[in-house]
């Protein structure tokens, strides 16, 4: 399958809620999976929707292990996978979806890699992401999952409050008001600021007003419709969102 066509296949599993099926045709390395990536996000942005941020995954130990899966990868973030805190997500065209706690940056400014982190960070947030593979049954290889976005499909992020140390701070995951998963800051790559580095160096350059998922602290947990989310990272708040 070429690249063009990956991404029209995983664009529309995506609106319908489908799977793919995964294996033989998936993308063959990691350089053509981004491409794949990029296509992908290239035919939302031609339906309208505006670039929101930048996400890591597979910063956690917890997540690797989940997944069977080893390299930091990243994908794009768009308004159109904004839930606002204390909202509602309607997850009835997703296929199997899954949420994570997170923490997020916002940039006051360009970042650039190797830049000063601190200096163009203008706040710091709890957030919840919501992960959706488009593969039958959450199983992919590296490059699939990249060629999929990684398997971004929403994300909330909770009240913004100056950036503080957050090298090693509490995170709770409860859904339905019982705790489900709990962790710690400090599972993201040993501290959330170097995901933030790794962006930078990912991304070439980061400019203001851009989101930043530092990836999930803990494995995801399932989701169902009806189920009342939130996250809580010590320190910083929280953030919620009701299922529907
Ligand atoms: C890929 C996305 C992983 C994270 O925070 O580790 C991710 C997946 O697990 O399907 O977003």
């Amino acid at each position: 399958m070429n690249i063009t066509a990956l991404a029209e296949a995983l664009d529309t599993a995506a609106r319908d809620g489908r799977p793919l099926a995964g294996g033989g045709s998936g993308p063959k390395d990691t350089g053509e999976a981004y491409a794949v990536q990029e296509a992908l996000v290239a035919r939302r942005l031609a339906r309208g929707e505006r670039l929101t941020g930048f996400k890591l995954g597979f910063t956690s130990v917890a997540k690797m292990r989940q997944m069977g899966v080893s390299d930091l990868i990243h994908g794009r973030l768009t308004d159109r996978m904004e839930i606002p805190d204390g909202g509602r997500f309607d997850i009835s065209r997703l296929i199997h979806p899954r949420v994570e706690p997170e923490v997020a940056f916002l940039l006051g400014d360009t970042l650039r890699p190797g830049g000063d982190l601190m200096a163009a960070v203008a706040a710091v947030a709890p957030a919840l992401e919501v992960i959706d593979s488009r593969y039958d049954g959450f199983r992919f290889s590296l490059p699939e999952v990249i060629a999929d976005n990684t398997s971004a499909a929403g994300y909330a992020v909770g009240p913004w409050s100056a950036p503080g140390d957050l090298g090693n701070l509490g995170v709770l995951l409860e859904l339905d008001g019982r705790p489900a998963e709990t962790g710690s800051t400090a599972a993201i790559l040993g501290h959330p600021l170097r995901a933030l580095a790794a962006a930078a160096r990912l991304a070439g350059a980061l400019e203001a007003d851009t989101v930043i998922l530092a990836g999930a602290a803990t494995a995801a947990v399932p989701l169902s419709p009806g189920t009342h989310v939130r996250a809580t990272v010590a320190g910083l708040g929280t953030v919620r969102f009701t299922t529907e």
